[in-house]
């Protein structure tokens, strides 16, 4: 039984049963945009020195001088543990990460799935940012129901302690040899985040708030995260899809906007139909992603689909873990 699940209603799951908090009976309100804009708010300026970073960091010149200033005093970790991965060629995927703001071709072994697979069945999700709402992620349509609300994504908390083999992944050799080079500095694990991207029905602000309108992320001054699908993706699932390229050539009013997320149709003019890549592949197909570049998630409109990242950056600012609050 997962510890932070206390008494309720029985859920059961293809591999278990959970036990959740009995929710509540009648629909509730969705938070309004404003008090959303307001927790932002709170977050961004509980944190001065990862605002210095957000204000600062989408400045290549800055970005730069702060990686030159972690190198100053930071040695090279030893790596003991075999890889997952011994077949990648660290030099060429990090080549192809500069050019492109991706990289292809890491595989996540069956097991692993499995055993991530077994994880998410296990342990309850929650509706994005709301961990008073924990639900089976094969009772969704019933969560929406008592939630009294579209659920798009369904997030796990606590994988780096709770997930033995998401713990692996952090410091699986070739993915941190791979950040370290793509960083230019010994990285330091800022965050992971598990989630199921659920085929619903959803309008434009849900959407956008989901990270399925284009966008870019600034979570350190330069970052690189690893996906993996836990599930088969096609056209259907939810591939994640991204803009080649776009990590490097951004247009000033967007690096100097507060808003990250931009309209799919702007973002076509500047970059063009032929700089998107879609992800597509079966469950364990990873790849290694900067997201500084415009990217975004595919609505899901025959299957769910279930993701992992592992995320590395230059410090570690507390911000982009997934603990549960309060834990
Ligand atoms: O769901 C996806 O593929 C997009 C994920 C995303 O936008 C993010 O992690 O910032």
């Amino acid at each position: 039984m997962p510890q932070f699940i206390s008494t309720g209603t029985a859920v059961r799951t293809s591999q278990t049963q959970l036990r959740v908090p009995a929710g509540p009976s009648a629909p509730v309100v969705p938070p309004a945009a404003s008090a959303h804009h307001l927790q932002t708010l709170k977050r961004y300026l509980s944190n001065p020195k990862w605002l210095v970073m957000y204000l600062l960091g989408r400045f290549e010149i800055c970005k730069r001088l702060a990686i030159g200033f972690a190198r100053l005093s930071r040695a090279r970790a030893r790596r003991g543990t075999r890889s997952l991965f011994q077949e990648i060629d660290v030099d060429q995927a990090v080549e192809a990460l500069r050019r492109d703001a991706y990289v292809g071709g890491l595989q996540l072994p069956r097991h692993v799935v499995d055993e991530i697979r077994a994880f998410a069945d296990a342990h309850p999700c929650y509706p994005d940012r709301d961990p008073a709402f924990p639900f089976a992620h094969d009772n969704h349509e019933d969560a929406q129901r008592r939630y009294g609300r579209r659920i798009l994504l369904g997030r796990y908390y606590n994988t780096a302690t709770a997930c033995a083999a998401i713990r692996q992944l952090e410091s699986d050799p070739v993915l941190v040899d791979l950040a370290a080079a793509y960083l230019g500095v010994e990285p330091v694990h800022i965050g992971n985040r598990l989630w199921w991207s659920f085929a619903t029905r959803a309008d434009e602000t849900d959407r956008v708030r989901s990270g399925q309108g284009f966008h870019w992320d600034l979570d350190d001054w330069r970052t690189v995260t690893f996906f993996f699908y836990l599930t088969d993706v096609d056209d259907l699932a939810g591939p994640h899809v991204l803009v080649r390229g776009s990590h490097r050539r951004k247009r000033w009013r967007h690096l100097l906007s507060m808003y990250k997320s931009r309209p799919e149709a702007e973002v076509l003019t500047m970059y063009g139909k032929e700089s998107l890549v879609t992800l597509r592949g079966p469950a364990g197909f990873g790849f290694a992603e900067d997201l500084f570049c415009f990217h975004r998630g595919s609505p899901p409109v025959g299957s769910d689909r279930l993701i992992v990242q592992i995320r590395f950056g230059v410090f570690d600012y507390d911000n982009a873990h997934d603990r549960l609050p309060g834990k």
